[in-house]
């Protein structure tokens, strides 16, 4: 690992996407993310240090990327570095006890420099996040717990951005940032379908999907190429 920011995705399952902005950010040759899960490649489905470029942390087992996160970036505060540490978790993933643990140790050692970043889309992967533990209200929560919090609207990279910003300057607490989002969120095929987690398309429901894949290439596109 290099001197540069670190990045853990606790959600481990989010990995393909993570692959892909790796791929943009140039840590491997796109035409690798067509290797995707199959066997002898380097992206598995969930993110492994030891295979691909630029993953910082192994994840998958839900729960524990808060605590890794909290390490590296006690570490650098440790070795005076001024590196940042993001990680992201799920809502869903957060009724873990860990969690909580690492997060309170955070704020203890003042990790000013850890940015956690909530992916609050209402849903695990059997049901509403409020039907199986409530979580009540992550800001709220995240502030007692010693953060410094923002929510924002989490399809809008300029709230995110500004979010980032804004914690960057404070001083002497961790920061999470509350992403307002839905899951499936820019496919409406998907987040209409309440058992969204994972599904098994039929022909008609691909069609629609890769519709509005290809729209979204396109509004992804021009936005990395500003
Ligand atoms: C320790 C552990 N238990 C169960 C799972 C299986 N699992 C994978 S994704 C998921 C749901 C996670 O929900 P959430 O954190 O809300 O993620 P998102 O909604 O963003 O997919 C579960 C239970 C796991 N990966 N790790
Ligand atoms: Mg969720």
């Amino acid at each position: 690992m290099g001197n540069r920011d670190y990045f853990i995705l606790s959600k481990g399952h989010g990995g393909p996407s993570f692959y892909a902005t790796l791929s943009l950010k140039g840590f491997f040759p796109e035409e690798v993310l067509y290797t995707l899960n199959q066997n002898g490649t380097i992206l598995p489905s969930h993110p492994d240090r030891n295979l691909t470029p630029g993953v910082d942390m192994t994840t998958g087992s839900l729960g524990q990327g808060i605590s890794a996160a909290v390490g590296v970036a006690l570490s650098h505060k440790l070795t005076n570095k001024e590196n940042f540490t993001f990680c992201i978790v799920g809502d869903g993933e957060l009724n873990e006890g860990q969690c909580w643990e690492a997060v309170q140790f955070a704020a203890h050692h003042k990790l000013n420099r850890l940015f956690i970043f909530v992916d609050d889309n209402k849903k695990q992967l059997d049901g509403l996040t409020k039907e199986i533990i409530d979580p009540l209200d992550f800001e709220e929560k995240f502030n007692a717990f010693g953060f410094f919090t923002v929510k924002v609207e989490g399809s809008s990279l300029k709230e995110i951005y500004e979010a980032i910003e804004k914690g960057k300057v404070q001083s002497a607490k961790p920061i999470a940032i509350i992403l307002d989002t839905v899951k499936g969120q820019g496919v409406p095929y998907l987040e209409e379908k309440f058992d969204n987690h994972h599904i098994r398309p039929s022909q008609a429901d691909e069609k629609a999907i890769s519709a509005t894949i290809v729209q979204l290439e396109n509004k992804i596109g021009k936005a990395v190429k500003l």
